[in-house]
């Protein structure tokens, strides 16, 4: 069998944590074996740079280095994880990938496509998700949501979820251009929904390009 290569994307707070749960949940009542991961993140290595990532230090840290870090902590996970997963025939769910870059650092902090373009092939060479799933929501809806679950889990919010409204309304613009740019790759599910009705709109989508296989 084939590996599927799925990532999960979204801003802050769009439902991505409950999307994978959904996702996961299908793969196993269909008999699919499968493989987890996050970024930054996924091995003990590249969950070391998703923290210089998400926390806060007294320097400023540079739009590049930010760049190279979640570049850094893919390389990791690509070869440590991702491939072997898919060599190995199974469907690798991943919560973000490099649509997130283009998102955040390239939308959100305005680092030139065409600079990420170039270290994605160098990290990744062809490797690209067979299907993103893109929940979608406004950002203060978005926001609102992952403030009241720091608030809930006594936690903070990371230096990411800091940035100003604006800042997400540029991810989100990305988000939604690179939709429409790769149709075959990306479904946009509406995040605003109630929960059930998200649920149903990921196992469609994923009866639609994995039921068969
Ligand atoms: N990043 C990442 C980059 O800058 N560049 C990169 O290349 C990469 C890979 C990673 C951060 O790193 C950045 C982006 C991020 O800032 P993360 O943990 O992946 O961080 O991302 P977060 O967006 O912080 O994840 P969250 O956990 O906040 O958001 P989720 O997973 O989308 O939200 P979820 O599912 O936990 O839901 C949040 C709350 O809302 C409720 C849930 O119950 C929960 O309480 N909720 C709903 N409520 C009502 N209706 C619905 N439909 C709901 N769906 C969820």
């Amino acid at each position: 069998m084939m590996g599927f290569f799925l990532t999960i994307e979204g801003c802050e707070g769009a439902g991505k944590t409950t999307a994978k749960k959904v996702v996961l949940q299908w793969l196993s009542a269909v008999g699919r074996e499968f493989m987890e991961t996050r970024e930054p993140g996924g091995t003990p290595l590249a969950e070391q740079l998703r923290n210089l990532v998400l926390s806060e230090h007294e320097e400023s840290v540079t739009d590049t280095a930010e760049l190279l870090m979640v570049f850094a902590a893919r390389s990791q996970n690509l070869s440590q994880r991702i491939e072997p997963a898919l060599a190995e025939g199974k469907v690798v769910v991943c919560d973000r990938f490099t649509d997130a870059t283009y998102a955040y650092q390239g939308g959100g902090r305005g680092i030139d496509e065409q600079r990420i373009a170039v270290l994605e092939q160098l990290v990744q060479g062809d490797r690209r998700p067979d299907m993103t799933l893109l929940l979608d929501v406004e950002p203060e809806l978005g926001l609102a949501r992952a403030k009241g679950r720091a608030i809930e889990q006594g936690g903070a919010l990371d230096r990411i979820e800091q940035e100003a409204i604006e800042f997400f309304h540029r991810v989100r613009n990305v988000y939604l251009e690179r939709a429409e740019r790769f149709p075959n790759q990306y479904v946009v599910i509406d995040g605003s929904q109630p929960i059930p009705e998200v649920e149903s709109c990921i196992i469609k989508a994923l009866q639609t390009r994995l039921g068969s296989q």
